[in-house]
């Protein structure tokens, strides 16, 4: 099989390639990636001289690019996205160019070139947000409350209307949150870790009492493959860990492995639009297709911890290139 994964250089995809080309090492696998501020071709240094892998720096909106590699291969798996909460409340219009425009241009060069399946990675936080009981399920209504999280239910809805008008055949994802190595330190554990480095505080928003389920990133690419090769075309499939816990959980976490206390701790304005709580059921994929999160959530913190403090370059080299893209501007 030869697959294009899109957004490979960062965090999930790259875990992607590497997982695939190791359960399959016969695939093929172009990543097309338009190395953002968040996209670090660094993080496939082991394996960029595969034969069996090829980067091309581009980006999902390019029409004619997007053809071009679609005509290769013969599944597309779209992870390319913006993808932080935050900066989606700053600067939207980014978020709709790659996430729904960029989203759009895979789904129509896939149908114009035929592909065997189209794969779109995208996000529980689609459903909004939940009160204290009860979880997301694939036939939750969409009601998303962040740039970031509209942005991605409009390319799902999209997905959905390329399969129902064009019979495209499509697959669509929706998992809760990841952690593990070669998270772009923006995102909570990553962030923390890189502040508690340099004796700084950690930003806690609000309370602290926000809940967030989370998947360790290699089981959600093993969700991805089993979906890809057993999932149901036309069908959405929730991935999940059951594994809800508090910021001020994740925080303590943190805070102890890395012996620091309270005083580490500075509470800050919240989050505009803040989803409280995010909770999913992965029955279906459980039942219908075998799926089993792996790695618990105490091994998953301790394998993530211990690499940041062990991969300390890799945090400096992107601060370092935050500085000079500051300077630059
Ligand atoms: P990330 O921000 O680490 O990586 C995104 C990658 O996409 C980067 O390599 C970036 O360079 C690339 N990219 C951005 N715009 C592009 C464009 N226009 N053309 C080509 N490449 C582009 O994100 P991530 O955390 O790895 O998330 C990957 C996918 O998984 C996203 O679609 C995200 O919505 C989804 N997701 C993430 C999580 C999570 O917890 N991180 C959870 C559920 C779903
Ligand atoms: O400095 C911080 N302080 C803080 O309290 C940051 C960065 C986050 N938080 C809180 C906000 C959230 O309740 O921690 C929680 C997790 O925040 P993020 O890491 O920004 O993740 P989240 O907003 O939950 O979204 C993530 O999960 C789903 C990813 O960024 C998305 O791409 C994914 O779809």
């Amino acid at each position: 099989m030869k697959i294009l994964v899109t957004g490979g250089a960062g965090f999930i995809g790259s875990c992607f390639i590497r997982h695939e080309l190791k359960k399959h090492p016969d695939y093929k696998i172009i990543n097309l990636d338009a190395l953002t501020y968040c996209g670090n071709i660094e993080n496939l240094k082991d394996i960029e001289n595969n034969p069996h892998y090829k980067f091309i720096h581009g980006n999902i909106c390019d029409k004619s690019l997007v053809r071009e590699i679609i005509k290769e291969v013969d599944c597309v798996i779209n992870f390319a996205a913006e993808s932080h909460v935050d900066n989606s409340i700053k600067t939207p219009e980014i978020f709709v160019e790659t996430n729904v425009s960029g989203t759009l241009n895979l789904l129509q060069a896939s149908k114009e070139l035929g592909i065997e399946r189209f794969l779109q990675v995208s996000t529980d936080e689609v459903y909004g947000t939940l009160g204290k009981d009860g979880y997301f399920y694939e036939t939750t209504p969409l009601a998303p409350n962040s740039p970031y999280s509209a942005s991605k239910a409009s390319a799902d809805l999209l997905v959905r209307a390329y399969h129902e008008t064009f019979k495209l055949p499509v697959l669509n994802t929706r998992c809760s949150n990841n952690y593990g190595p070669y998270q772009y330190p923006e995102k909570l554990i990553p962030y923390f870790i890189s502040k508690l480095l340099k004796n700084e505080k950690v930003p806690v928003y609000g309370d602290g009492l926000n809940v967030r389920d989370w998947l360790y990133v290699y089981d959600h690419c093993e969700a991805i493959d089993t979906v890809l090769h057993k999932g149901k075309i036309g069908e959405v499939y929730n991935i999940g860990g059951h594994n809800e816990k508090t910021n001020m959980e994740i925080t303590h976490l943190i805070l102890e492995a890395m012996g620091k206390d309270e005083t580490s701790i500075e509470y800050v304005k919240d989050r505009p639009g803040h989803d409280r709580r995010y909770a999913i059921s992965n029955d279906k994929i459980t039942s219908e297709l075998g799926w089993q999160p792996s790695i618990t959530f105490e091994e998953g913190i301790k394998l993530t911890i211990d690499w940041y403090l062990n991969n300390q370059e890799w945090i400096h080299s992107i601060e370092n290139k935050k500085l000079n893209y500051a300077k630059e501007k």
